[in-house]
């Protein structure tokens, strides 16, 4: 007999539709623990939160996110509102005894971010922060490849995320749907906002960075904001650049911007190995472009996995091979085995902490551009 476990979403944009859809979906597909009830979804916009509850099927609604953190039939609460809200919402959710998840990236800074950890771990709460890309199948596959150890020491981990929707110099800042060009609710740009996504996978597959040495731009100096109507000075980084080192020796190369006219959303990965390579395209997510040196040299060449076939990461849970699944599944599949990680007490990945060391990146990211010195990346 499943049992129920009450969920309580704070904010509704692209997020918010991103997890319901998940919630909605998940226990379809997946023998869950818990039947998941979407209990209430809290904005501060009534009329738009109850027309959201509408269409998703949440039961109530809340207007103030303190109410819905204290109400005694919520299990857990699901943060997807801007990056400066997350701590105060994430601390006190931990206090009232609520497992928390909680929208990418953690916190504005490390700081905060050390403060939900202390909040999550002294509470005892299950708590994990939505790098949905880990469960995309492909990578996920990748990850294993890794762990089976295919790829020998590796030499080179090579990242991009890029964009091209905010390159209008007339795109104002701030407000609802561009609070990411904020830094007063953002924190950085593409950094914790992109680079973060890259930044989450390399220290999965490829372990911790220990050292950075940056270079960010702002190319828009100047946009109206939304929230005063006056012009003012954009404080976000449109653009970043970083190299590394990993603790494994291996060389980091990561950029991350959004002015690559032509490019939405090309987050692309790649591993150099002394036996293997790995390529993965979030534009072709279903497939891993995979080298084995190892192979004979008359057919040693890329091989493109079409990772659809029900051996591979979640793919038994969907549908027959051949047939591929998308974006939205980064997330069902996330929700799948974060109630599988509450069930078994054994928490999965990534928890805040996790999230932390990410942070702990970015933070030394947009120093090592602020100063124009390599910086140290703090180990927890
Ligand atoms: C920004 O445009 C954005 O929506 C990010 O906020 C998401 O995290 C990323 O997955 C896609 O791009």
């Amino acid at each position: 007999m499943q049992k129920p476990l009450n969920i309580g979403m704070i904010g509704y944009g692209f997020m918010g539709r991103a997890h319901s859809n998940a919630y909605c979906k998940v226990g379809h597909f997946f023998d869950l623990p818990y039947r998941l009830v979407l209990k209430a979804v809290c904005a501060r916009n009534a009329d738009k939160v109850r027309a959201f509850a509408n269409q998703w099927g949440y039961e109530s609604v809340e207007t103030d996110w303190r109410k819905l953190v204290e109400r005694q039939d919520i299990d857990l609460i699901d943060i997807c509102t801007p990056n400066n809200t997350h701590a105060e919402i994430a601390i006190a959710a931990a206090e009232h005894g609520k497992m928390v998840l909680c929208e990418k990236p953690l916190a504005m800074n490390a700081a905060e971010g050390r403060r939900m950890v202390e909040a999550v771990e002294k509470a005892g709460v299950p708590n994990m922060v939505w790098y949905n890309y880990r469960r995309v199948p492909a990578v996920t596959f990748a990850k294993q490849l890794v762990d089976e150890g295919r790829l020998g020491r590796v030499f080179h981990y090579r990242a991009k995320f890029l964009q091209d929707w905010t390159i209008n110099p007339e795109l104002p800042q701030g407000g609802t749907a561009l609070w990411r060009l904020d830094v007063a609710a953002a924190g950085s740009g593409v950094t914790g906002d992109l680079l973060a996504h890259c930044i989450d996978t390399a220290l999965w597959l490829n372990g911790p960075l220990t050292t950075v040495s940056a270079m960010t731009e702002t190319f828009v100096k100047e946009r109206k904001h939304n929230l005063t109507g006056k012009i003012e000075k954009v404080g976000i980084d449109d653009a970043c650049t970083f190299m590394g080192r990993f603790q494994n020796g291996s060389l980091a190369s990561f950029e991350s911007t959004r002015y690559a006219r032509g490019h939405k959303a090309l987050y692309t990965f790649e591993i150099n190995g002394e036996h293997a390579s790995i390529f993965w395209d979030l534009h072709d997510l279903h497939r891993l472009q995979f080298f084995d040196h190892r192979d004979a040299g008359v057919v040693r060449g890329w091989r493109s996995i079409h990772v659809t076939d029900g051996e591979h990461p979640y793919m038994g849970k969907w549908w027959v091979p051949g047939l591929a699944i998308g974006y939205e599944h980064s997330f069902v599949h996330q929700v799948a085995d974060f109630l599988d990680g509450v069930a078994k007490g054994k928490p999965a990945q990534p928890d805040f902490r996790d999230a932390l060391r990410t942070q702990y990146v970015c933070d030394a990211v947009l120093e090592s551009a602020r100063t124009g010195q390599w910086v140290n990346v703090t180990l927890i």
